[in-house]
């Protein structure tokens, strides 16, 4: 596939302004009428139309209502002379729906017929402008069998619907808003909804469903409740109300995506809208909050404002995650709730967008060139693109964040724009700002990739009472850039007192006093110099709190200082931080051919933390969970061993459980919510609290060949009221290989055979386990390989397919990297296989060997060998093309 680059952006040689479809469904040959009225773009010189299309039966083409001449180039469809005023142009096509296992376009999932046109699906229905800036008012009618189908839905408002002869039905849709073809959508199958109706502030009446299979209901609830609130608070936060008299949410089983924000009819991957207790555990929940909260966003920041190409993807992708976030934490409530959702989002970013941003995808939140578009709906755009938003509002503050937001939708509301265009509004909302103040430069987190790396070093001099902190940036420059110019960080500190921990004033040297004992320092220059004065004690300095810009920073802070943090810090992130790095200097010492056994003043300080009085247990359990060893790997940054990080971590996590062996068992018998099921962030950390301390003692008691707690987690699992419970005594058991968790997943499969989402954690389960060390090494990866042929596995589902080769490739690295190489080859199978029906699932999947330059031998070549065996097949989509191509470079 050619490549396409930013610079090469031109503005559509035509203007599609109205789209009447009609669509006669059947799963073999469905026929769909595209009458479309178009104008020449004036302002460009004439040229012929060429309409995208892809894997369509092209069977007619009229101008002005006459047949016309046309020809179809490179998948395209062309028209040289057209006349030049406004004319309608009608294209008639039949597609196989049942036919296509791509998922993108349309096509049948569990007996109904389903869309998805994001990025460039639509080509694969009718032949389009298939491109973001192109918006056109779509009118669909919708004719199928009643019975076989007797829900049709399409964008916007019902306009009129009724009987066909031949037992078929008919329903038409308006959308009233100019839409891009990428957020057209339709939906025939046979589905019951939950139905709400609520009045917006202004007191509009608006009807909200949440569309599932016959036996799914009773798992909508939460998903409902999740939609009101996101339009409750997208009203109250930024004042942007729901603007259709109906809004719908469709769940399907078969989905590349996690969902989709679709004009008025949001299709959902089924993972992120079923939900019950009994089948759901708390992340679950929280994921679905979230899912239907960001495509509800996308409302806004996505739909009425779209990208004008895909280039500018973050526009709305990083927006939406930042709102999103946002509001989970306006969800979460209290300030130490708001700080852990913060801590999961960061800890996302780490585990995901650091590598890529490290590794041969690294690319800018604003990419300048791709092959496959599919290919850059990645954590950059969407994690790092959030960052970006969320360091806008930290330098406007929320209020002109929130000014610079209604700025942005008086300009733009109804237009295709850029991320320029949006920066320029938070900016110019707020001028004297630090934003408005270095926009140029701020702007590079849109154009440079990679993780800039922050120094900080700090000086106290008592006699004079200053504190002096340097800051330093690097970073490496993009491909074919010669330097790195310096990023815009805003920098949150505070300053502790070393001998108490308590909150220091900062005063800078040109300042009047009392300025508090927090602020947000700007780092612009390569290298910077506070200085603070009046610092009557020495000081432990608190960098970067909240995780204020996606950096690595460097402190070389002492432990002294780390456990200070621990202990004191008023920023609940950087106490977790300082966990951490205490954590993570240990692992990297052993793994440096230091002590592999944990120091009593780690031990105690671990213990201080679960035994603390008032800190939240779902701090505590973030806390007391080790760095990752996808993360460690990072830190070490080449000739990682996977299954000597794997080893380290293991031995640090066994003699934590047994070092804190007693207050693991308080932890369990004392800390649980009070009390029937509830998600809220409370309960749920609560349960993550205890869920940890189980699985540190049945790991203890695995080890010393003691069966009581075993036992206990046996038992918790038969007994327990909620799949979150169940779920934590189930991986206690699997995690720690006790005897029990045969048992254990042969009575969950059976309990929950008819549970799609059920039985796929109980592969990831499975395969997400860590490896065990010495003789039974490899164990994992056999049984995975064994899932891979169990009755319940295909590859034709994507979360099924994710469910089993997810945990093992991204997750589970000892498991995955092998000196025999056959978890390679395993990973080249499947990503043949998948790539032969389903190129994003497969490109997604060749991702997972990102980071082989990182691997010591005997991993580097064997992984390098298996990209090689990949990118040699004649036969290979662009997506995964791409990836491997790039991966080998
Ligand atoms: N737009 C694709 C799915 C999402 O990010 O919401
Ligand atoms: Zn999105």
């Amino acid at each position: 596939a050619p490549i396409i680059r930013r610079e090469d952006y031109q503005a559509p040689a035509y203007w599609i302004r109205t789209v009447d479809l009609s669509f006669d469904l059947d799963p073999a040959k469905t026929l769909v009428i595209n009458k479309m009225t178009i104008e020449r773009n004036a302002e460009l010189p004439v040229q012929s139309l060429r309409l995208d299309g892809e894997d369509l039966n092209l069977t007619r083409v009229m101008v002005n209502g006459e047949p016309a001449t046309f020809r179809v180039e490179n998948d395209q469809l062309v028209l040289d002379a057209l006349p030049d005023g406004p004319f309608t142009l009608e294209v008639r096509n039949t597609i196989a729906p049942e036919k296509n296992l791509q998922l993108s376009g349309l096509y049948t999932s569990g007996g109904g017929f389903f869309t998805q046109c994001e990025a460039q699906g639509f080509r694969r229905i009718s032949y389009f402008l298939d491109r973001p800036d192109v918006m056109a008012v779509y009118t669909v009618t919708l004719r199928a069998d009643a019975e076989k189908y007797p829900v049709l839905l399409g964008n916007g408002n019902l306009v009129a619907q009724g009987e066909l002869d031949g037992g078929r039905h008919f329903a038409k849709w308006h959308d009233p808003f100019p839409k891009p073809s990428y957020l057209f959508a339709l939906v025939a199958a046979k589905l019951v909804s939950r139905e709400q109706k609520i009045v917006s502030r202004s007191g509009k009446e608006h009807l909200l469903q949440v569309y599932v299979r016959a036996g799914d209901l009773d798992k909508t609830e939460h998903a409902m409740n999740s939609l009101i609130a996101s339009v409750v608070w997208d009203e109250a936060r930024f004042g942007l109300p729901l603007d259709l008299e109906r809004f719908m949410i469709v769940a399907v089983s078969d989905f590349n995506m996690g969902a989709m924000e679709n004009k008025g009819l949001n299709i959902f991957n089924t993972k992120f809208v079923l939900a019950s207790p009994a089948t759901a555990t708390d992340a679950d929940f929280a994921n679905i909050e979230s899912v239907v909260a960001h495509e509800y966003f996308h409302n806004w920041t996505g739909n009425r404002v779209t990208c004008r190409d895909w280039f500018q993807l973050s526009l709305k992708e990083g927006l939406t995650v930042y709102r999103d976030q946002e509001f989970s934490q306006d969800m979460a409530g209290e300030a130490s709730a708001r700080a852990v959702k913060r801590i999961e989002d960061v800890r996302q970013l780490r585990q995901f967008q650091f590598p890529e941003d490290a590794g041969p995808m690294a690319h800018p939140v604003r990419p300048e060139q791709y092959q496959a578009i599919d290919n850059f709906y990645t954590a950059t755009v969407y994690e790092k693109g959030a960052e970006v938003v969320r360091m806008m509002a930290t330098l406007v503050g929320r209020r002109g964040f929130a000014k610079g937001m209604t700025l942005y939708f008086q300009r733009h509301d109804g237009q295709a724009v850029t991320c320029d265009d949006f920066a320029q509004a938070i900016a110019d909302a707020n001028p004297g700002s630090e934003l408005a103040e270095r926009l140029d430069a701020f702007k590079r987190w849109y154009s440079q990739a990679g993780t800039p790396q922050v120094t900080a070093r700090g000086a106290y001099d008592a006699a004079a009472r200053t504190y002096t902190l340097e800051l330093a940036q690097t970073g490496t420059p993009n491909p074919g850039q010669p330097h790195r110019l310096p990023s815009v960080i805003p920098f949150a500190m505070g300053l502790l007192a070393s001998d108490d921990g308590s909150a220091l004033p900062l005063q800078l040297a040109d300042e009047p006093g009392d300025t508090g004992t927090h602020r947000v320092l700007v780092l612009a220059e390569a290298e910077q110099r506070f200085v603070f004065v009046n610092v009557d004690r020495e000081p432990v300095p608190s960098l970067l709190r909240g995780y204020s810009a996606p950096v690595h920073l460097d402190a070389a802070l002492a432990d002294t200082a780390l456990l200070t943090l621990l202990q004191h810090d008023s920023d609940a992130f950087n106490r977790w931080e300082a966990g951490q790095q205490l954590a993570l200097n240990r692992l990297l010492a052993a793994l440096r051919g230091g002590s592999t056994q944990l120091d009593a003043a780690f031990i105690d300080a671990m213990r201080g933390v679960l035994r603390h009085p008032t800190l939240d247990a779902a701090l505590k359990e973030l806390v007391l969970t080790l760095p990752s060893e996808t993360v460690v790997a990072e830190e070490l940054g080449a000739e990682v061993d996977p299954a000597r990080i794997h080893a380290l971590r293991e031995g640090f996590r066994l003699q934590l459980a047994q070092a804190l062996r007693d207050d693991w068992v308080w932890a369990f018998e004392t800390q649980a919510p009070i009390g029937g099921y509830s998600p809220d962030a409370r309960a749920a950390g609560q349960r993550a609290l205890v869920n940890l301390a189980l699985s540190m003692l049945v790991l203890d008691a695995t080890a010393s060949g003691d069966t009581v707690w075993p036992g206990r987690a046996y038992q918790r699992f038969k007994d327990a009221t909620s799949m979150s419970e169940r779920f934590g005594a189930l991986t206690a058991l699997v995690n720690a290989h006790a005897e029990l968790a045969a048992p254990a997943l042969e009575r969950f499969h059976a309990l929950f055979a008819d549970e799609a989402l059920v039985i796929d954690k109980w592969f990831a389960l499975q395969a997400g386990a860590p490896e065990p060390l010495g003789e039974g090494a490899g164990a994992v990866f056999e049984r995975v390989r064994t899932l891979a042929q169990h009755p319940d596995f295909t590859l034709r589902n994507p979360n099924r397919a994710r469910s089993l080769l997810m945990p093992l490739t991204l997750m589970n690295p000892a498991a995955f990297h092998r000196a025999d190489a056959a978890g390679y080859v395993f990973w080249a199978d499947k990503v043949v296989e998948v790539d032969a029906f389903n190129p994003q699932l497969a490109s997604r999947l060749a991702r997972s060997l990102d980071r082989w330059r990182l691997l010591a031998e005997p991993y580097r070549s064997a992984a390098r060998e298996a990209i090689a065996r990949v990118a040699a097949r004649a036969e290979l989509s662009d997506d995964t093309r791409e990836i491997v191509t790039r991966s080998l470079q």
